[in-house]
């Protein structure tokens, strides 16, 4: 076994030098010339593309250079020098493919030509366009029923390629759409549609400038949205609290040098970024952010006792609000023994939160993956809600929920119309503008497709992007799921292990990726995207295509819609294709908030979409804000498992590392986390090794807990000492997803429960070697 050093402290801070070199590192790594480094000085300016790294917004659209370690990474992986084409993917079998890692897969380069699965040879050859088209159109036409489709979609997808894609699906006659949302934000949207009527956030970035304090819950930006920190780090500046609740350290979440100022690089300066931080245990924030409640209600009431002022809005709940009496009566009846215990956290630091919540005028609370994939997610964010409604934090400058998306444009493909479950007058407008009738039955999510592909009632899986196979859980039931299918097709930029995982047949058709030019008829085109805060943009590539046979994803979707519906479609497909600006047209048609799309579209940063809640117009039932209460959660999946095992019961939460950009592996260190060169890494607490009679360095198994009598093991990983409380384990995904059973998801969203998995832990058998490991 390795003997490397693997494990070492970082107590730099996180950004500065050490971002630049590791973007000269890719940039050397993904041969590419001197030149073609001017790409990433593009992203995210007005006339370039949109950076396909993360969704958070762009500053001002107007500064030369807005560096980000990830977002160039991520640019530079699509700008690549290297290509796969016919000749090595040909050269072996998909057996050969499928035994090498997904990092090798990624780094093959850009894919060429569309490629066909030949089951007799095992082998992929290339196709050409019209054939392909014609051998998903035969299977799609060939189903019993159009439900039997399953149509993915992960969030790189342009506004105009969704609109498109999810027209002809609808034409098509399914609303089967999974998407990565699905695995994602989902909980966040259908628990603040129930809350404040929108499934969006509220604020901007200039409320990042106003805000008083800044929550994060269960988020990384030092890694996942590195921008961000630019954000938090002028907040800390000006003396903003930054509270962050994680149970893990996380060095971005502490200390930040900004690469894009030159006194911080030159003096070596960095800024404290958090001014306290909660090591929660992992599922615990709805309990804390409920004590936090308790704490704040307790303060009013005494206040109100003594004649003070307030402490919670007063006018604001009467004015705006639902269910307070309700709410608060539960709130005061749940007991402290249980908040203290569940959240992790001491009372008196659950106070000390809450009396940071309330000095402060103006409060942000963000959230990520950490409080989006646990059973109790909804309940979770809505009590982040409740939160914020308590002293009226929605709906004013410097103050609202920010859920901190994933995808570059994973929240416009919700917008244009991918969901599995759409409201009627949406399908009312979009039969009317394209003169068809839509399928009103509700169709699959993530978690729907793979059981459908189970039962044999999925037998087309057509994949707009991503990595469905390694993305989602339970990874051997979801290969058996999409080995199940007649076909399986991935439109897509690189290789990856999802076109292993054949059908009968397969294909991989290969598209342009969002730095490229795509030249239509009429001429270059632009897409538009949505970031994280409902901003709507322009990107435009600038590169030339990977390879003279790409075709662009709208493209795609049009010369599919016309080989499959022929004259059943009244939709001009080429025409729209031919100039994107036409298909904005349309989606101006279908929906009121793009009117006067392609006008609005063109000033530089875009156009905010409109957001009733932060308006404090609440489009819910009870035409208010609604308080909802809910109980502190002692019998999920964790609780169980520790009730029927002897053995200690560890709740397991799968993340991302540094070097990697969800499934695409770029490299093997996650240098915040002092990890270098494995990526089968256990975070673990130092008493919890003791007690466990091992070392850190030990190879251990996984085995997670579920009572539905599969077996569900992870084998050989690292036991790597740090910060996190006892009882929680953090490992990266995917290594980790088949841990996570297919049935394990959020209430009401479905969300895998990726971040809490309960697990056992043995010593990886028949080996007792441990690695090397140095605490420099
Ligand atoms: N470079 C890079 N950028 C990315 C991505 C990438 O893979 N690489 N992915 C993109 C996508 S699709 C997404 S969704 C986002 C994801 O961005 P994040 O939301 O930051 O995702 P993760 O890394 O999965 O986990 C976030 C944090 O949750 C914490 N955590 C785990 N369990 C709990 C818990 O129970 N409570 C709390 N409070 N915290 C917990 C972990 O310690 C970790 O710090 O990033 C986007 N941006
Ligand atoms: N255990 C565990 N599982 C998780 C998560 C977790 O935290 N833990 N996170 C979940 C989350 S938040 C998400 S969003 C999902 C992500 O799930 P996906 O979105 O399905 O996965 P990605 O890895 O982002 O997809 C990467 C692939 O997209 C393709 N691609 C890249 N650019 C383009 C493009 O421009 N066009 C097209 N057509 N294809 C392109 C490339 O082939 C690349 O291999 O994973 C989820 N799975
Ligand atoms: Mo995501």
């Amino acid at each position: 076994m390795s003997n490397k050093k693997v494990v070492r402290v970082y107590d730099r801070p996180a950004g500065g030098w050490g971002a630049l070199k590791s973007v000269a590192q890719q940039i050397i790594e993904q041969g590419i010339p001197k030149k073609g480094a001017l790409t990433l000085l593009s992203a995210n300016q007005p006339d370039g593309f949109d950076c396909p790294g993360c969704a958070w917004p762009d500053a001002d659209h107007t500064s030369t250079f807005e560096f980000c370690e990830n977002g160039a990474k991520a640019v530079a992986a699509e700008s690549t020098a290297r290509r796969a084409g016919p000749e090595l993917i040909s050269s072996l079998t998909v057996q050969e493919l499928s035994a090498r890692s997904d990092h090798w897969l990624e780094a093959q380069g850009r894919l060429t030509h569309p490629m066909r699965y030949d089951r007799t040879t095992d082998r992929y050859e290339a196709i050409d366009w019209d054939q392909a088209f014609e051998l998903i159109a035969k299977h799609l036409n060939a189903l019993p029923s159009p439900d039997d489709g399953i149509f993915y979609t992960s969030g790189r997808t342009s506004n105009e390629a969704a609109f498109l894609y999810q027209l002809f699906v609808r034409e098509f006659g399914t609303n089967n759409f999974p998407d990565c949302s699905n695995m994602c934000h989902e909980p966040s949207g259908f628990a603040m549609r129930e809350a404040i009527g929108v499934g969006k956030g509220t604020v901007l970035l200039s409320d990042f400038q106003l805000a008083d304090a800044i929550l994060i819950f269960g988020q990384n930006p030092g890694t996942n949205h590195p921008r961000m920190l630019g954000e938090l780090r002028a907040a800390s500046k000006r003396g903003a609290a930054i509270v962050s609740f994680n149970p893990l350290r996380e060095r971005g979440l502490e200390k930040f040098q900004n690469p894009q100022n030159a006194l911080d690089m030159l003096a070596d300066q960095s800024t404290n970024i958090s001014s306290d931080y909660f090591q929660l245990k992992i599922g615990g924030d709805l309990a804390s952010v409920k004590g936090m409640i308790k704490c704040v209600l307790e303060a009013d009431a005494q206040a109100h006792a003594e004649g003070k002022p307030r402490i919670i809005d007063v006018e604001f709940i009467a004015q705006h609000t639902a269910n307070f009496e309700q709410f608060a009566t539960d709130v005061m009846a749940e007991q402290w023994d249980v908040i203290v215990r569940e959240s992790g956290l001491e009372r008196a630091q659950i106070q000390r939160a809450a009396d940071i919540y309330m000095q402060a005028g103006k409060v942000i609370a963000c959230w990520g993956m950490g409080i989006t994939q646990h059973k109790h997610s909804v309940a979770t964010i809505q009590m982040i809600v409740n939160l914020l409604l308590l002293r009226g934090n929605i709906g004013r400058p410097g103050a609202g929920p920010c859920p901190v998306r994933g995808h570059s444009n994973v929240q416009g493909d919700r917008t244009m119309g991918i969901v599995e479950k759409p409201k009627p007058a949406f399908l009312d407008r979009l039969g009317q503008v394209f003169d068809f009738t839509p399928p009103r039955e509700h169709g699959h999510d993530t978690v729907g497709a793979i059981e459908a592909m189970l039962n044999e009632s999925g037998k087309v899986f057509f994949g707009m992007g991503g990595n469905f196979a390694t993305a989602t859980p339970d990874t051997e039931l979801t290969h058996r799921a999409l080995r199940n299918c007649a076909l399986t097709v991935h439109v897509t930029t690189k290789l990856n292990r999802s076109h292993l995982i054949c059908g009968q047949e397969a294909l991989i058709l290969p598209c342009l990726g969002r730095t490229e030019i795509d030249m239509q008829e009429t001429g270059p085109q632009a897409v538009t995207v949505e970031d994280s805060m409902s901003m709507v943009h322009l990107s435009s590539g600038i590169n030339p295509p990977a390879a003279p046979d790409l075709l662009s994803e709208p493209m795609i979707v049009a010369r599919l819609a016309q080989a499959t519906l022929k004259d059943r479609s009244k939709t001009p497909w080429a025409w729209l294709v031919a100039d994107y600006s036409r298909i904005r047209d349309k989606i101006a048609a279908v929906f009121d908030d793009f009117a006067d799309f392609n006008t609005r579209v063109s000033v530089p940063g875009g156009f905010h979409l409109r957001n009733t809640a932060a308006e404090r117009v609440w489009v819910t039932g009870s035409g208010k804000a609604n308080f909802n209460a809910h109980a502190v959660p002692v019998d999920l999946p964790i609780h169980q498992a520790r009730k029927n095992q002897q053995s200690p019961v560890f709740n397991l939460a799968t993340m991302r590392s540094h070097d990697q950009y969800n499934t695409t592996i770029y490299g093997m260190n996650d240098r915040y986390r002092g990890v270098f060169g494995e990526r089968r890494v256990l975070f673990i607490n130092k008493e919890d090794i003791q007690e466990l009679g091992m070392q850190a360095g030990d190879w251990v198994d996984l085995e997670s807990l579920c009572d539905d009598k599969t077996r569900r093991q992870a084998k050989r990983f690292m036991l790597v000492e740090y910060n996190i409380p006892r009882a929680c384990l953090a490992a990266y995904f995917p290594e980790t997803n088949g841990l996570v059973p297919l049935s394990s998801f959020a209430d009401h969203a479905r969300t895998p429960t990726s971040k809490s998995i309960p697990v056992i832990i043995t010593a990886h058998d028949g080996n007792s070697l441990r690695a090397a490991v140095a605490n420099e």
